[in-house]
């Protein structure tokens, strides 16, 4: 009998130490105390997001809405004084938005439900500093209600930003009196408008009145979110997701979901995050260095928050200054491509619409995705691979394939674990390193100069335990001309020699063959006229007379409420001496271009 038991006991220490090695963490792990590094690693190395992280980490693209009264003010930051009238929006739309947005392939939108100045975008009971206090809508209306609603028409998540800062509330700086106000407001929005999967705290806050600084009570918030909003995930203050540490819109290249950085929210997290010398800012949040000196670890992925626009909420005045197609893809490299969610804020303007410089640059963007995504010429790159340190495996490419992106994936409902890597390209001239990088997590993207190659070879340098490798792909992104080259043009000493030809279609000799990367249209004076082009075609030739037409998307989108220099890349370069620009107004009737409104880029 005696000795029956001992071997079930014995029996049962081996599962249970058996069970240890495979199990995981989720969310958080706390080392015991004396772990080794290596023993650290292994457990940061099993740490795994919640569903919900998973479920967020994989919408990829998710929208900001900065709107309220500082739409009507002009300014960034309310100072809570501003008169309710103001807010009275003449067409506001929120299917427009939320259309606009699921078109152009963003997954969730959040509102900002209350900004600094504590203007409630919904018919609150808490304050009288809201909507129903302005003449929108008769003081009817509710925002945050009409955005539910048009989410559930167009299957988007919603998610909502309310700021713990409120430079209204005159019991702001009281601290337990505003705490309760902020959990009353934040219980509004989670009971009255449906499933909520994001809610957003920004770090921002000031001093009360009097000097007063509130201390907030993140627990009963947090809890509040869990009780009422067990599918959020909470963002920045909250728990499950980490500001990137600047409003940019560039991610890390190492870029840790496992990170030794505590959330703020967390009671000691000041003390804990000093005493390892690290903040959001920080460069490496997960490094085997940084490993060492913590005591416990969170998945804590990071989001990208950044604006199409220079500010956060609408100005007019910057209609002009609207991100560039290059700027914006190269936001989506740096967020996406290196392990993040990229929050792009689009804010509507006046009328309560997104306006068309926006909604242009958002389908040119989808465009480009759309393309630039449409061929993987990876064979079998979904077939999971696992790792270990120094293996390399090897994928076919589709015959002949030019490439410029290669994609990687981690499954990490297993964890993070890939800490060094390489890609190489079967070339013509053999073998050649084409792409090196660190993390991987749940999307890297990697861009280098085009390679023509029949293979991939990924090697592992370094990782945790097993990689998991679940998805290597690899692209052909047509390249993209900055907005600066634009004022560059005019100058280019080889225009001397240009003869133009005819007006309508507008055709030029360029004196003598040239490779051609792309051109721009510039209206004169940025004057939008009648005869300006609008649809359009190009066409290269050598000889004047054989004409090739070159792929583009054939419209100077919103020319006529924003006649800008229109900046147009081709896929690829063209060899070409003849230029033909055949073109047509917005009405339909033959264009005429100038040659002083016409410019090249040329390959050197
Ligand atoms: C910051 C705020 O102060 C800005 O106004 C904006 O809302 C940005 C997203 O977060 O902390």
């Amino acid at each position: 009998m005696k000795r029956k038991l001992l071997l079930s006991l014995f029996l049962s220490a081996l599962l249970c130490s058996g069970q240890a090695q495979n199990e995981n963490y989720e969310k958080r792990v706390v080392f015991p105390q004396g772990a080794t590094l290596e023993q650290k690693v292994e457990m940061a190395a099993r740490l795994v997001p919640t569903p919900q992280q998973l479920a967020w980490q994989r919408l990829e693209l998710t929208a900001f809405l900065h709107f309220g009264i500082n739409t009507f003010t002009g300014r960034e930051w309310g100072d809570g004084k501003e008169d309710p009238a103001l807010f009275n929006p003449t067409e506001l739309d929120a299917e427009q938005w939320v259309r606009e947005l699921k078109e152009a392939g963003f997954k969730m939108v959040l509102l900002t439900a209350k900004h600094h100045d504590g203007f409630c975008l919904w018919p609150t009971k808490t304050t009288t500093h809201s909507v129903a206090s302005s003449p929108w809508k008769e003081g009817k209306g509710d925002v945050v209600g009409d955005l539910r609603r048009a989410c559930d028409k167009y299957d988007m998540r919603f998610g909502v930003y309310l700021s713990p800062w409120d430079r209204n509330a005159a019991c702001y700086g009281d601290s337990p009196k505003y705490n309760e106000f902020f959990i009353e407001q934040l219980t509004e929005l989670l009971t009255n408008y449906g499933e909520v999967d994001e809610v957003w705290f920004d770090g921002a806050n000031g001093e009360g009145p009097n000097g007063k600084k509130q201390v907030y009570d993140w627990d009963t918030t947090l809890a509040t979110i869990h009780r009422l909003q067990p599918h959020a995930v909470t963002a920045i203050m909250g728990d499950d997701v980490r500001w990137v540490g600047n409003e940019r819109g560039l991610g890390r290249e190492t870029e840790w979901s496992a990170t030794v950085l505590m959330p703020e929210a967390y009671a000691g997290a000041k003390a804990e995050n000093e005493r390892q010398g690290i903040q959001a800012t920080s460069k490496d949040l997960g490094s085997r260095a940084m490993i060492e000196k913590a005591t416990e670890m969170f998945w804590y992925p990071s989001e990208v928050d950044v604006s199409i626009r220079p500010g956060w909420f609408y100005h007019q005045e910057e209609d002009s200054k609207v991100k560039s197609l290059k700027q914006l893809t190269d936001i989506y490299f740096q967020s996406v491509g290196y392990n993040s969610v990229l929050l792009l804020n689009i804010p509507p303007d006046r009328r309560g619409l997104i306006n068309e410089a926006d909604v242009n640059r958002l389908k040119e963007f989808a465009a480009y995705r759309k393309r630039a995504f449409a061929n993987d010429q990876v064979k079998k790159g979904t077939r999971l691979w696992k790792a270990v340190s120094g293996d390399t495996h090897t994928y076919s490419l589709r015959s002949k394939s030019e490439i410029n992106v290669v994609l990687l994936q981690e499954d990490i409902t297993k964890g993070q674990r890939v800490e060094s890597f390489e890609v190489e390209a079967l070339t013509s001239d053999g073998w050649k390193t084409i792409a090196k990088g660190t993390t991987i997590g749940y999307k890297r993207m990697l861009r280098f100069d085009p390679v023509k190659a029949s293979k991939l070879r990924v090697k592992i340098n370094d990782c945790r335990l097993t990689a998991n490798i679940s998805r290597v792909a690899a692209y052909y992104a047509p390249p993209l001309i900055d907005q600066v080259e634009s004022d560059a043009w005019r100058n280019d000493a080889e225009r001397k020699n240009w003869k133009q030809l005819s007006t309508a279609p507008f055709t030029i000799d360029l004196g003598k063959e040239a490779s051609l990367k792309g051109f721009v249209y510039a209206p004169a004076r940025a004057e939008a006229k009648p005869t300006m082009a609008f649809r359009y075609k190009i066409y290269g030739s050598m000889d004047g007379t054989k004409w090739t037409e070159i792929p583009t998307h054939g419209e100077f989108s919103n020319i006529m409420h924003n006649p800008l220099p229109q900046i147009v890349s081709f896929d690829k370069p063209l060899k070409a001496r003849y230029i033909k620009l055949d073109a047509t107004t917005p009405t339909d009737e033959p264009a005429g271009v100038e040659l002083d409104e016409f410019g090249l880029f040329i390959q050197k």
